[in-house]
């Protein structure tokens, strides 16, 4: 406290007669602060003597800042100075000088500094009215933590307001079928012609199937009006015919190895609700039943069972696979097999069912492309998850269920039915398609076999309840196994069997217990089988449980024939208001020179792998755009990244180069474990100010 940095006697004023007498003597000095914040002040004092004992005048001055009036005493004076908004380096602005009565004075000088200071902690407890910004961001005085979010999805529409990253970990896999998960973009469909602006699917060359469907299977003739290119490099079976008045291509993917022909005309049951037991003449093509030969059932590609329309993008199909194959299969089982052998890649594991696919998930990309180095060799339990990437904000997301197993039409019995690719105008399927490959979609109306009940809803069930092949869904409010829904006097039959509901409660899938709450599957708009459910709920946000129908017609419509659980990583982002220790009209010559960031943060309660979270600082000298007085948030400042390592650490930054004046911080927040959450303890900021010349 106190500064008295320059001690000067003056005899300007005394004559040469008077050498001997002697000037004021400063006794001592007084300073309130010596560090002010802008426009802050501090309390000057002075106290002297006159070596001749005459009585003594005060004079203070200030070249920068004011002084309120003084307060004299015979030996003192008191004054106090509010300082400007920054000072040049190293000024000594106020100044007393003390005069006697014979003409000499004393002069002491004092030094601050101004409008900041490194060392000190500008950044009050955490308090929501700090921050301009929090997206998914909790705050209490002592932390900033990720909020999860709880967002509705439904089968039909699946897209999100801000990008998100999305994964997906297998839960269970019940079904004698084999399968490849798979996800495209909408918005890819549309521009390739195949859907309009209703969701609906187009038949561009009027030849009455969906192209979209037409070129799963390269259904469309090679010449004539009705031509469509070749998804693929080219056909494994060059064979046409005719149905109806149009030429069409025979599918290779439902043609033995030998390519004999498949089409056919034969009677069978009318798909249609209610009409099961009406026998009609129509037609079929392609067969249902895989003879084991590994050249047979294929449409080559990269992949010979997959349609290549729904591989990623290469150049065994030409580049025009729209696909990204997240799981290739879905077998989570104690044998080695495939379907039939069709699986796109080999089981390779016997182990009891874990929620690890029998693949070695990490040797594909997300796309599921081989990749040339595997992260992760051989299948551990990092191959639970797969990782779909970043999905932009408002692209509409489609899941696909590429299925291995036979072709069966009983629709009646079994609920079963084939692929419907041409109805004529009353719905009754004229032209069906019989094949071991058949691809569901998230979206109930593309997809090509019909609900051959047509009830509605399509299924519905009692999440908290389990499972029971007794249950009889048809009756549930009869049948033992069914479970009440709270509150009411309805049962509904369960929807995941005890394996399923106990591998959601292993903490790797968010040791959820499913609440007991009525699910069920919308009927859908055409008349086409829905395939999956996809269930939300508060209890587990963020995450959603999508459960598929494998078998065309709905069959038992138990909806879980594969369970998955898709999760959108959880991230967030607070960005503070502008530091309120800097004023919004701060003197344009005074600018942030340094700046200091300490943190303290931490990751938990359990983090398996410390590189599953992210807490990521910055830091911007140019917080607010001001014009006449108002200032609103820089929407595009330039963020200054500090070097800061986890735990308790700091930096300094020099920012003097910004010219900025306003000073602002943000966090952003992610994790890909729910297990591991991070969170922001305390930050402290510091600051200097400097004028520019
Ligand atoms: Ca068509
Ligand atoms: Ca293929
Ligand atoms: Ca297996
Ligand atoms: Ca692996």
């Amino acid at each position: 406290m106190g500064c008295l940095l320059s001690l000067a006697a003056t005899s300007a004023h005394a004559d040469p007669a008077s050498l001997a007498l002697l000037p004021p003597r400063i006794e001592s000095t007084a300073q309130s602060a010596e560090q002010v914040p802008s426009r802050g002040t501090s309390v000057l004092g002075v106290t002297a003597s006159d070596p001749q004992g005459s009585p003594l005048t005060f004079t203070w001055t200030s070249t920068e800042g004011a002084l309120a009036p003084p307060v004299h005493g015979a030996t003192t004076s008191e004054v106090t100075w509010t300082a400007p908004d920054c000072l040049p380096p190293d000024s000594a602005p106020v100044k007393v000088a003390v005069t006697n009565a014979l003409g000499l004075t004393s002069e002491v000088a004092f030094t601050f500094n101004v409008g900041g200071d490194l060392s000190l902690d500008y950044q009050k407890p955490f308090a929501v009215s700090q921050f301009s910004e929090l997206d998914s961001v909790t705050v209490s005085p002592t932390s900033l933590q990720l909020t999860a979010k709880s967002l509705p999805l439904s089968a039909e529409r699946i897209v999100f307001e801000q990008p998100v990253s999305l994964s997906l970990q297998l839960v269970r896999k019940n079904a004698g079928a084999s399968h490849t998960l798979g996800w495209m973009y909408r918005d890819e469909l549309v521009a390739r012609g195949y859907v309009g602006p209703n969701d609906e699917l187009l038949d561009t060359n009027s030849n009455g199937i969906a192209d979209l469907h037409e070129d799963l299977y390269n259904l469309a003739p090679p010449t004539g009006p009705q031509a469509r290119p070749y998804i693929g490099m080219w056909p494994r079976c060059p064979r046409s015919f005719l149905s109806g008045s149009f030429l069409y291509s025979e599918p290779g993917l439902a043609m033995n190895a030998a390519c004999q022909a498949t089409f056919r005309r034969e009677t069978l049951a009318d798909a249609r609700p209610g009409q099961g037991n009406v026998r009609l003449l129509a037609e079929v093509v392609g067969r249902g039943l895989p003879d084991g030969n590994p050249n047979g059932f294929s449409d080559l590609g990269r992949y010979p069972r997959i349609p290549n329309l729904l591989e990623p993008a290469l150049p065994e199909n030409n580049f025009l696979g729209l696909g990204r194959l997240a799981f290739l299969i879905t077998d989570d089982d104690e044998d080695a097999v495939t379907y039939t052998n069709m699986g796109p890649v080999q089981d390779m594991r016997l182990t009891a069912p874990d929620g690890i696919p029998d693949y070695d998930v990490s040797a594909y990309t997300a796309e599921g492309v081989l990749r040339p180095q595997n992260p992760d060799p051989g299948i551990t339990p990092r191959d639970r998850k797969v990782t779909l990437g970043p999905i932009d904000a408002h692209r509409e997301v489609v899941f696909f269920l590429v299925t291995y197993f036979e072709g069966i039409h009983e629709p009646l019995d079994e609920g079963l039915t084939f692929p419907c690719l041409r109805k004529a105008a009353n719905g009754r399927c004229e032209l069906f398609l019989q094949t071991p490959v058949s691809v569901f979609f998230s979206k109930a109306s593309w997809n090509m076999d019909m609900d051959v009940r047509g009830t509605s809803p399509a299924a519905e069930f009692n999440t908290g309840c389990a499972y029971r092949d007794t249950c009889n869904r048809a009756a549930p409010n009869n049948s033992g196994g069914s479970c009440a829904l709270p509150g009411t006097t309805q049962r509904l039959c369960g929807w995941l069997d005890v394996q399923a509901l106990t591998m959601l409660r292993q903490p790797e899938y968010g040791n959820i217990f499913l609440p007991p709450e009525r699910l069920f599957v919308p009927a859908s708009s055409n008349g086409a089988m829905p395939h999956l459910v996809l269930a939300s709920s508060p209890i587990y946000p963020q995450r959603w449980l999508m459960g598929w129908e494998d078998l065309n017609g709905g069959g038992d419509r138990d909806f879980a024939n594969v369970v998955v659980q898709l999760q959108a990583d959880p991230a967030g982002v607070a960005r503070t208001a502008p530091l309120d220790a800097l004023p919004p009209d701060l003197d344009p010559r005074c600018i942030i020179s340094r700046v200091r960031m300490a943190k303290s943060d931490s990751v938990g309660p359990y983090c398996p792998s410390a590189s599953e979270t992210s807490i990521n600082y910055a830091i911007t000298p140019e917080c607010s755009i001001c014009s006449g007085g108002t200032c609103v948030p820089n929407p595009t400042p330039t963020w200054l990244h500090p070097a800061l390592t986890p735990g308790v650490s700091e930096a300094v930054m020099n920012v003097g180069v910004f010219g900025g004046r306003s000073l602002c911080w943000r966090v952003a927040l992610g994790t890909r474990d729910f297990r591991c959450q991070p969170e922001v303890i305390n930050v402290d900021i510091g600051y200097e100010l400097t004028r520019l010349p």
